[in-house]
């Protein structure tokens, strides 16, 4: 099992995504070692996503060394050999719900205050190629759409309805059934289950992997631009204001 701890809110900070990257290669390279269970030790929160004030006011070395290091943690986490599951106890926008969409199955706690989804478009910045394929992927295109331009944030029961999440269950219920759901896939011979599974992630992971460079590019190019700054800069003190 992985439990992100990093207080207040388990934003995914450079220093965040580096740790969590070289866990999942440990894990990766344990031969003892066949699935895991991500969840939060953070109250209410799964995890609030890319750490924004990453993605504000730094040089272009820092934009490109942290953008390398989402990349670096999708290709692990998407390609995983490793049975993956995700147990959402509690908040999971953008980067957070990018982590569980990653994952083989999402179990969330069954509370309509915790939400999970894409939500780039209310920053005013917009989901990599990437995220929306993984999000494509589980959900299917019509929703993918949707979701992504209005960059809806769905309360854990709707988040089920659209099959954003696999399962829902009572929060005290949710590490239980993470084990139960853990064994009933481990108990199929791994090498069938890789191979199934690289079938099917294989040509969204070939993409990005194609086009890793141009993508770290594009991605310095949109957020050095000044009305994105201001967009985030924003978006950062509403999240104040609205604490206030
Ligand atoms: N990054 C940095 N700081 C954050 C983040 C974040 N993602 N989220 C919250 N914080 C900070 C808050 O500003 C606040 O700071 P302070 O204590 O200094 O005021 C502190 O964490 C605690 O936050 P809250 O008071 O808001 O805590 P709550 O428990 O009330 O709410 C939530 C928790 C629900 C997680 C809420 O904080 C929230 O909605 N956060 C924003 C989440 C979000 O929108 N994340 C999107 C990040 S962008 C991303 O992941 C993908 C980007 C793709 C790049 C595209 C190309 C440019």
């Amino acid at each position: 099992m992985m439990k992100f701890k990093s207080p207040p809110v388990n934003s995914l900070s450079l220093e965040f995504l580096t740790e969590f990257s070289i866990s999942l290669e440990k894990l990766e390279n344990d031969r003892a070692c066949r699935g895991v269970i991500i969840t939060s030790a953070v109250p209410k929160i799964f995890s609030s996503g890319l750490d924004i004030t990453e993605m504000c006011g730094k040089n272009v070395e820092h934009y490109a060394e942290f953008w390398r290091a989402v990349q670096e943690l999708w290709l692990r986490l998407y390609g995983s050999n490793m049975v993956t599951v995700a147990a959402v106890n509690g908040s999971s926008p953008a980067g957070g719900c990018l982590v569980a969409l990653s994952c083989d199955y999402r179990i969330m706690a069954e509370n309509p205050k915790f939400s999970i989804g894409l939500n780039e478009a209310q920053l005013g910045i917009v989901a990599p190629f990437w995220f929306k394929d993984t999000f494509v992927n589980v959900v299917g295109h019509r929703v993918a759409e949707r979701s992504l331009q209005l960059g809806s944030l769905h309360p854990a029961p709707e988040a089920h309805k659209l099959g954003l999440v696999d399962e829902l269950v009572p929060e005290e219920k949710l590490m239980e059934k993470a084990a139960a759901v853990m064994a009933q896939w481990l108990a199929l011979p791994d090498h069938a289950r890789q191979l199934t599974k690289t079938m099917m992630r294989k040509a969204v992971l070939d993409r990005l992997v194609a086009h890793r460079e141009e993508d770290i590019k594009n991605f310095i190019t949109f957020v050095s631009k000044e009305s994105i700054q201001k967009s985030l800069r924003m978006y950062m003190e509403m999240l104040k204001k609205r604490k206030s």
